[in-house]
């Protein structure tokens, strides 16, 4: 075996290949551009070299600076992840030649199956089956209609040079089809400077089913058993799960087979992925093969209890398959969902900022166990434009579907995000979908049920608005996170028990303004969002992060409800069971003034510290840019000066106080 990897690779999938080659005590050595200096997969391993600029050209895609790299840093191996260089038979080959072993198939399979129609010809050859069509030469388009006439309609044509949904056209009739060939094959020959087309008949509801296979360089082969990847948005993968549901016993053996025949055709070495297309039906098709490993693996590992990056290593070290055919099961089933930082409700662009706040469940076990999170990044980190905005992987795993689906609503209600906006609702809303519950897959389920998954938001219930306020409270030590459960009459700064209190706080949600008024006679508290005052207690509990998140259990009107709630930059960010909402604080004195609006008009902790001196009490007139107080923070002290002028209402904090980042400090008046 090795002892030394580079990983030519970033994010998850560097960091998920690191975990293995550490566990077989196999040395990693990380490559980063600019953009990933600070990055997660650099932390992950033993070393980590520059290659260049934030480009994905200018470094994680050179494999000149990748090649030196592992010659400068004794890597005997190259692990390419997916994506970047890991299916390109120029840096397989350059590899090979330089002595390193490629963690890959050989350069030949990878050009054997790059080229779509010579695939198709080498897999016809093979014995695996085809969607009935035409992938000859003979480009003349009337033989090309009357080939689609023979087929029968719909046809789909296809740039032979295509891939992932591009140059595809769907003929209904013999007329249409003379037009949709002429702009399929311009597409074709301005996206891949390719204008030959294959003919297929169309399958209306295709469900797209994968075969892991592995191979050793001893001629072994086995495969272990099928991926369900339907559940795609414009041929982006959303959910994978394993087994795929509704297989039989048969159908699992015959198109493992077929993908072990295809694997064959093209001397395979390695971990690939064999994608058929199948009818509701069963009738499956031979589509493509994919000369990697794939975002989608840790559902097979999760179901086989086998590590695919140690079968990819063990591979590349020349050593035989861990396993053989007979000696592989299924156990139980499990489902991944990619969590993305995107904006669902804006045609899922994706979203660029820093992880403020990052909360994941907590992760089981490795391989075998029910909640795996495979993460690439860490909170304080920036989703850049640079690279795939993936946040991270949850894979779960169950006894059966049922239990998976019901786990991965429990791993996403643990999944909190702040800083970007998530996919993480509407993969919520994709687990109860009725038809995904069914089982009812195929690669239109998004689209169909478009108006479900994509609701309107829906205005924060009273229990929101009150635990959004209950933070805001608690950051001003009405109940002090980190000391284990406090009542909001056993709050530290003592000198307000048995007083009144009047706070309105206006909440923003989604450009409306709710008003949460907090009040306090006695002992007794109210909370009025609109509907009269009602009873109100609050009990917060330390949390992982108690900088920045309140884990909170609130009684109003003699409902319980818990959540957590992130405060960032004015902002509070609600996650409970139901979901997530995000509540803007107004701050009528910072809108009213020109104090450019950040950190409530400068009256906030800019970070955590300790109040040193206080200039101010309450019922004193300042004036814009008067200070205030001054806290130490990072060994240097910073003044809080009035973003305007008024006259101070409370100075929440006494000198020697701790204050957490965001803690109001001061309230200003007019
Ligand atoms: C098809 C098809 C229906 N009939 N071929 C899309 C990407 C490319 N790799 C193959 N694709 C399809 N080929 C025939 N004859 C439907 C698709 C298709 C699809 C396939 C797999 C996963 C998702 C898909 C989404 C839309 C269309």
């Amino acid at each position: 075996m090795f002892d030394t990897l580079l990983i030519a690779n970033r994010g998850e999938i560097a960091c998920r290949v690191a975990a293995t080659a550490r566990r077989m005590g196999i040395r990693t050595v990380a490559v980063y551009s600019d953009a990933d200096a600070n990055a997660r997969h650099v932390a992950s391993c033993d070393q980590a070299v520059y290659i260049g600029g934030s480009e994905p050209r200018a470094s994680y895609l050179r494999a000149d600076a990748i090649l030196r790299a592992a010659r400068d840093t004794g890597a005997q191996a190259i692990h390419p992840g997916y994506g970047f260089l890991s299916e390109n038979e120029d840096f397989a080959k350059a590899a090979a030649d330089a002595g390193i072993a490629f963690v890959g198939p050989p350069a030949s399979a990878i050009a054997a199956m790059g080229s779509k129609s010579a695939a198709k010809a080498l897999m016809e050859k093979a014995g695996v089956p085809l969607v009935p069509g035409y992938h000859g030469d003979n480009q003349d388009p009337e033989f090309l209609k009357s080939q689609a006439d023979a087929i029968g309609y719909p046809v789909l044509i296809k740039a032979s040079a295509g891939g992932g949904g591009k140059g595809m056209r769907v003929v209904e009739s013999s007329g249409a089809f003379l037009d949709a060939l002429a702009s399929c094959q311009r597409e074709a020959a301005s996206s891949f400077g390719d204008d030959r087309v294959l003919i297929e008949r169309y399958l209306q509801k295709p469900r797209h089913i994968e075969i892991q296979v592995f191979a050793d360089t001893q001629g072994n082969c086995v495969y272990l058993f099928e991926r369900d990847c339907s559940v795609q948005r414009r041929h982006q993968k959303v959910i994978e799960e394993a087994p795929a549901p509704g297989m039989t016993e048969e159908r699992r053996q015959a198109m493992g087979e077929a993908a072990v025949a295809a694997a064959r055709a093209v001397g395979y070495v390695g971990a690939g992925t064999v994608e058929f297309i199948a009818e509701p039906d069963g009738r499956f098709y031979f589509m493509e093969m994919n000369t990697r490993l794939q975002v989608e693996h840790p559902v097979t590992e999760m179901i086989t209890g086998h590590d695919l990056v140690e079968w990819q290593l063990r591979v590349a070290a020349g050593q035989p398959l861990p396993a053989r055919q007979e000696d592989l099961r299924i156990t139980g089933h499990a489902i991944e969902a990619r969590i993305y930082a995107e904006n669902p409700e804006k045609g899922f662009l994706p979203s660029i900022g820093t992880l403020a706040y990052l909360g994941l469940p907590a992760h089981t076990a490795f391989v075998n166990g029910d909640i795996r999170v495979d993460g690439g990044v860490r909170m304080g980190d920036t989703i850049t434009p640079y690279y795939d905005p993936m946040i991270a992987k949850l894979i779960v795993h169950g006894a059966d579907r049922d239990q998976a689906r019901a786990r991965m609503l429990q791993a996403l209600a643990q999944t909190q995000a702040v800083g970007v906006q998530t996919n993480v609702a509407f993969l919520a809303r994709l687990m109860k979908d009725s038809a995904f519950a069914a089982a009812d897959l195929d690669t239109g389920l998004i689209e169909r049920q478009r108006a479900t998954l994509l609701p309107e938001p829906e205005a924060a219930g009273a229990s929101v608005l009150a635990l959004a306020s209950a933070a805001v409270l608690v950051r001003q030590g009405l109940g002090a996170p980190g000391k284990g459960g406090t009542d909001p009459w056993d709050a530290r700064d003592g000198w307000r028990l048995g007083g009144r209190y009047h706070r309105e706080l206006q909440w923003v949600d989604n450009g409306t303004t709710r008003k949460a008024l907090v009040a306090r006679d006695g002992a007794a508290w109210t909370l009025d969002c609109g509907d009269g005052p009602q009873a109100f207690l609050w009990r917060a509990h330390a949390s992982a992060n108690p900088n920045l998140a309140y884990g909170l259990r609130i009684t109003l009107n003699g409902h319980e409800s818990a959540g957590t709630v992130v405060l960032h930059a004015d902002r509070a960010n609600v996650f409970t069971d139901a979901g997530s909402h995000m509540l803007e604080l107004y701050d009528p004195l910072a809108h009213s003034q020109d104090t450019q609006g950040e950190h409530g008009g400068g009256l906030t902790a800019p970070m955590p510290g300790k109040i040193i001196s206080i200039s101010v009490k309450a019922g004193d007139t300042v004036e814009k840019g008067q200070p205030l107080l001054v806290m130490e923070a990072m060994k240097m002290e910073h003044t809080i000066s009035a973003p305007a002028g008024g006259k101070v209402a409370e100075v929440f904090y006494a000198v020697g106080d701790q204050v957490t980042e965001g803690a109001e400090l001061v309230a200003i008046g007019e």
